[in-house]
C-alpha cells in the first residue's frame, strides 16, 4: 500500500529540473532559422502618429522586415478585447476604445509599440529599431487617477476619460444609515500603483509553418487556451485549429501573464506574414513600460457605527485607473473583484460602492496578485482600525464584535456574494496567540526604553477566489465561462498522465495535482505526470489566476479520477466474477466484498488496454476520463494577519519584527507549498506597503522604469514569517479546498500600515510607507 499523500509536505517534483538548470522556458527555445523581433516604442505618452519611415532600418544589415501599426490596420486585425463587460449605473455599456495590436494613428502611453523590426539577430533588430523614424505630434497627457475626469479627453468616445460609472449595493439605505449614525469614521486613501516584475520577463516565439499553415506560438502565458481563443475569435490571427499555443515553463506571472498583449500578437501576425519564426524576449525596461500594472485606486470611505461600535453602513467612492486601454480582465478588477468584497468579515448591513473607472496615458492596468481584493481589504481593514482608534477600543475587539459568526453561514452579504463557510474568530484568536498580542505592551515598553517606536497592526481579511462559477461570472459580465477541464489517462502499466487546463508558473501543480490523483488511486506520487500549458495536448482550459487551480482545476481532476474508478469497478467486477455493486475500491485495490479476491489498480489498467478477458460487449477498452468542472460558488479563504514593527525615529527605518499569518484554506493538499504561497504573497504585500510605487511624471514618462527606481522587496526586507492554519472545509467542491495563492498579498498590507501608524501615533501614512514618509510623520507628530 502506498502512503496517502494528501496533507503531506511532499517536496516539489518540478524543482529538480528548475534548480539544476533544466527548466525549459520560452527563452530557452531556439528554432532552426529563427529571426528576432524588436519593438519600436513610443517615447511619448500621448501623440498623433504621422509618417513612419522604415526605409533606413529596412536597409540595415540582417534586417528581414520592418512592420508597422499601419500595416496591422491594413490587414484589418481586430483590436485586443477586454473579456468583461461592465455596465454603468445608467445601464450603458463601458467604453472600449480600440486597443490596436500596434498603434497606427495615435499613441496613448509611453512605450506603446508602433513598429516591429525583424532581423537575423537580436542586436541587428535592436540597432535597426533605432533607425525607424516616426513623426509624432505630442498631445497633452492625462496621468493622474484622481484628476483624469477633468483632463483633456483621450478618446472621443469616452468623454471625461470615463470608461464606466458602476455601482453596487443599496444607496438610499446606506445614506440613511450613515445620516443617523452615532459615529462615522472617514478615510481618504490611495492604493498605490504597482509594477508586477515576474522573474522571467515576457517572451514569445511565433513559428508559422508554410507547408501545414499551422502557427505555433510559444509564449509566457498563464492561460494558453484563452490566448488562443482571443487570437482566433477576436484578433483573427489564424483559425483556431491552425493555432497552437505552448506555454512551457513560466517563471512567475502574478497575473501579468494572463493577458493577451500587443507584442505576442504582433509576433504571431508577423510570423504568418513573413513565413519565418520570430523570437522576442522583453528587456526588463520593456517589462516596466509595457506589462500591465496593478492597483491604482483613489477612494473615499465612510464607516458608520452605533454607540456600541456595531457597524451600520459602509459607503465608498473609488476612482480606478485603467491606463490607456482596457486590458484583458481590467474592467472586472475594480468592480466584481473589489466592490463585492467590501463586507470583509463583518456583518455590515448596508454597503454602497460607486466606482468610476478612467482612462489615462499610462500603461494598461489589470489584475495583479489579489486583483481588486487587496484594494477592498486595505480599505476595510484600515477604516476599521481607524474606527477603533477613534472609539478608543482595542482594534481586535472591534473586529471581533462585528464578525460574521459560524452560525451565520451561508452568509449573504449586501454586495452580491454569499459566503459559504468560515470561522473568522478562530483565525483571529489563533493569530492573537501566535503573535503574543497580550505581551505587546511589554515589548513596546522595551523598545521605548531603547529609543525606538513599536506598533502592532491587524488585518482580518476575506477574499473570493476559485474563479468560476460560470453562471455567476456570466451574470456579472464575464465574456467566457470559468469552469475548468481535466483529464486522467491511466497508462497500461498503471502510471497516470494528468492533463489540466490550468497552468503552473510557480505554484507547484506538478506536485500537488499528482498528490491529489495519486491519493485517489493509491499509487505513488512519482507515478503521476502532470501535463499543462499546451493547446495541442489538452482540449481546453481557462488557465491559472484568481487562485482557481486547485479548487476548480483540481476538482475537475477529482471528478475525472472518480470516473476512472467507476470504470475500474466494472472491469474488476468482470474479472472477479462479481456484481459491480459489490466491488469496493480502497488503497489501490478493487475488492469483491465478502471475499478475499481483489485486483490491483495496475492489473485493472492492464486489463483495460489488453482486453483479452474483458466485458467488451458493455464496456469500451481503455482507461482515460475527462471532466469539465464548474463550481456553484467562489471559495472564500479568510484569516487574520498581524504585523509588529519597530521603528528607528531618527531615520524612519521600519523593521518588521514579527509577521503572523493565520489562514483558512479549507482542506490542504500540500502544507509546505501552501506555506510557500503565503510567504510569497506576504512578501508582495510588504512590497506594496513599504517599498513599491510606480511613478509617472506629469507628461506621462515612467520615472520608475528600472530596479534602481522601483524598489522590489528583497530577502533582507523580509522577516521570518509565522504561519498558522485554521480549517473550515469548503462546502461545494469535492476536495473541500479554498484557494491560497493570493491571500498573503491581500491580507498583509493593511496589517503593516496599521502597525506603522500605531507605532508613530498618526492617523495615516500612505503606501508605500518608506523611511522618508515615516520619518516625516514622526517629525510632524513631534512638532
Ligand atoms: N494548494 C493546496 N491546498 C489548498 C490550496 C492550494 O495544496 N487548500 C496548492 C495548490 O494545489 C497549488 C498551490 O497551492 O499547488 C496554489 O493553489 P491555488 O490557491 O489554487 O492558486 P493557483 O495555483 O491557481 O495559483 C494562482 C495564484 C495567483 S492568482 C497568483 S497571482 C500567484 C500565485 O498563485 N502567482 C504566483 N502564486 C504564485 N506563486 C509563484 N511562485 N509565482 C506566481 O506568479
Amino acid at each position: 500500500m502506498v502512503e496517502q499523500s494528501i496533507g503531506k509536505s511532499v517536496l516539489r517534483k518540478e524543482d529538480l529540473r528548475f534548480i539544476t538548470g533544466n527548466g525549459r522556458y520560452t527563452g530557452d527555445i531556439d528554432l532552426r532559422g529563427q529571426t528576432y523581433g524588436y519593438f519600436v516604442r513610443s517615447p511619448y505618452a500621448h501623440a498623433v502618429v504621422g509618417e513612419v519611415d522604415t526605409s533606413e532600418a529596412q536597409s540595415m544589415p540582417g534586417v528581414v522586415a520592418v512592420l508597422t501599426g499601419k500595416q496591422v490596420a491594413e490587414d484589418e486585425l481586430g483590436g485586443l478585447p477586454c473579456g468583461w463587460m461592465i455596465h454603468s449605473k445608467d445601464g450603458s455599456e463601458m467604453k472600449q476604445p480600440l486597443h490596436p495590436v500596434m498603434a497606427a494613428t495615435k499613441v496613448n502611453y509611453a512605450g506603446e509599440p508602433v513598429a516591429l523590426v525583424v532581423a537575423d539577430s537580436f542586436d541587428e533588430a535592436k540597432n535597426a529599431a533605432e533607425h525607424v523614424s516616426v513623426d509624432y505630434e505630442e498631445l497633452p497627457a492625462v496621468v493622474s487617477t484622481a484628476a483624469a475626469q477633468s483632463g483633456p479627453d483621450i478618446y472621443a468616445e469616452a468623454p471625461g476619460n470615463t470608461c464606466y460609472q458602476w455601482e453596487l449595493g443599496e444607496k438610499a439605505a446606506t445614506d440613511a444609515a450613515i445620516e443617523g449614525a452615532a459615529h462615522v469614521t472617514r478615510y481618504s486613501l490611495t492604493n498605490n500603483r504597482l509594477i508586477p516584475n515576474a522573474l522571467e520577463p515576457r517572451a514569445a516565439i511565433a513559428d508559422f509553418n508554410r507547408g501545414t499553415e499551422e502557427l505555433t506560438l510559444y509564449t509566457t502565458s498563464q492561460n494558453p487556451h484563452l490566448a488562443r481563443l482571443i487570437l482566433t475569435a477576436f484578433v483573427q490571427i489564424a483559425p483556431e485549429h491552425k493555432l497552437r499555443i505552448i506555454a512551457p515553463d513560466v517563471g512567475g506571472g502574478f497575473g501579468s501573464k494572463i493577458f493577451v498583449y500587443s507584442e505576442e500578437t504582433a509576433l504571431a501576425w508577423a510570423s504568418m506574414k513573413l513565413g519565418v519564426a520570430i523570437k522576442w524576449t522583453a528587456e526588463r525596461s520593456e517589462s516596466f513600460l509595457a506589462d500591465a500594472h496593478g492597483r491604482d485606486h483613489v477612494s473615499e470611505a465612510e464607516l458608520a457605527m452605533d454607540e456600541e461600535g456595531n457597524f451600520l453602513a459602509l459607503r465608498v467612492k473609488t476612482t480606478a485607473n485603467m491606463g490607456a486601454y482596457l486590458s484583458t480582465f481590467a474592467s472586472a478588477v475594480p468592480t466584481y473583484l473589489y466592490g463585492t468584497l467590501l463586507a470583509g468579515q463583518y456583518k455590515t448591513p448596508n454597503i454602497y460602492v460607486e466606482v468610476d473607472s478612467v482612462f489615462t496615458n499610462t500603461a494598461p492596468v489589470d489584475a495583479y496578485r489579489g486583483a481588486g481584493r487587496p484594494e477592498a481589504t486595505f480599505l476595510v481593514e484600515r477604516i476599521v482600525d481607524l474606527a477603533a482608534k477613534e472609539l478608543g477600543v482595542d482594534p481586535a475587539e472591534l473586529r471581533r464584535k462585528n464578525m460574521i459568526q459560524p452560525a451565520d453561514f451561508p452568509y449573504q452579504t449586501p454586495v452580491a456574494l454569499e459566503y459559504d463557510i468560515g470561522d473568522y474568530e478562530a483565525s483571529l484568536n489563533k493569530a492573537l496567540e501566535m503573535a503574543d498580542y497580550a505581551g505587546f505592551a511589554n515589548r513596546k515598553a522595551d523598545s521605548e526604553a531603547n529609543g525606538k517606536l513599536r506598533g502592532i497592526g491587524l488585518s482580518c481579511y476575506i477574499e473570493a477566489c476559485g474563479l468560476a462559477p460560470s453562471a455567476l461570472a456570466g451574470a456579472l459580465g464575464a465574456g467566457v465561462g470559468l469552469w475548468e477541464s481535466g483529464e486522467v489517462r491511466v497508462n497500461p502499466t498503471g502510471s497516470v498522465t494528468v492533463l489540466t487546463g490550468t497552468h503552473s508558473h510557480g505554484q507547484g501543480h506538478e506536485t500537488t495535482f499528482a498528490q491529489l490523483v495519486a491519493s485517489r488511486f493509491g499509487i505513488s506520487v512519482d507515478d503521476v505526470e502532470v501535463v499543462h500549458g499546451d493547446t495541442g495536448k489538452m482540449d481546453f482550459g481557462l488557465g491559472t489566476y484568481g487562485s482557481r487551480s486547485l479548487s476548480v482545476g483540481g476538482s475537475a481532476l477529482s471528478v475525472a479520477a472518480d470516473k476512472v474508478v467507476e470504470k475500474g469497478r466494472k472491469i474488476a467486477a468482470h474479472l472477479l466474477e462479481g456484481d459491480v455493486d459489490n466491488i469496493d475500491f480502497e488503497d489501490g485495490e478493487f475488492r469483491l466484498k465478502e471475499s478475499n479476491r481483489s485486483k490491483t489498480f495496475q492489473e485493472i489498467a492492464f486489463a483495460a488496454y489488453v482486453p483479452h478477458d474483458y466485458p467488451i460487449e458493455e464496456l469500451e477498452p481503455g482507461l482515460a476520463e475527462k471532466a469539465f468542472y464548474d463550481p456553484v460558488n467562489f471559495t472564500y479563504p479568510a484569516g487574520t494577519h498581524i504585523c509588529e514593527v519597530e521603528i528607528d525615529p531618527e531615520t524612519g527605518v521600519t523593521e518588521i519584527t514579527k509577521f503572523t499569518a493565520v489562514d483558512d484554506f479549507g482542506t490542504i493538499i500540500n502544507p509546505m507549498i501552501v506555506e510557500g504561497q503565503v510567504h510569497g504573497g506576504v512578501a508582495q504585500g510588504i512590497g506594496q506597503a513599504m517599498l513599491e510605487q510606480c511613478v509617472y511624471d506629469e507628461s506621462g514618462q515612467l520615472q520608475t522604469g528600472s530596479f534602481m527606481d522601483y524598489c522590489m522587496p528583497r530577502a533582507d526586507d523580509l522577516p521570518n514569517f509565522t504561519v498558522g492554519m485554521t480549517t473550515t472545509v469548503c462546502t461545494h467542491n469535492p476536495i473541500g479546498a479554498k484557494g491560497c495563492g493570493e491571500a498573503g498579498a491581500i491580507g498583509s498590507p493593511p496589517a503593516i500600515i496599521n502597525a506603522i501608524t500605531d507605532a508613530v501615533g498618526v492617523r495615516d501614512i500612505s503606501m508605500p510607507a518608506t523611511p522618508e514618509k515615516v520619518w516625516r510623520a514622526i517629525q510632524e507628530q513631534r512638532a
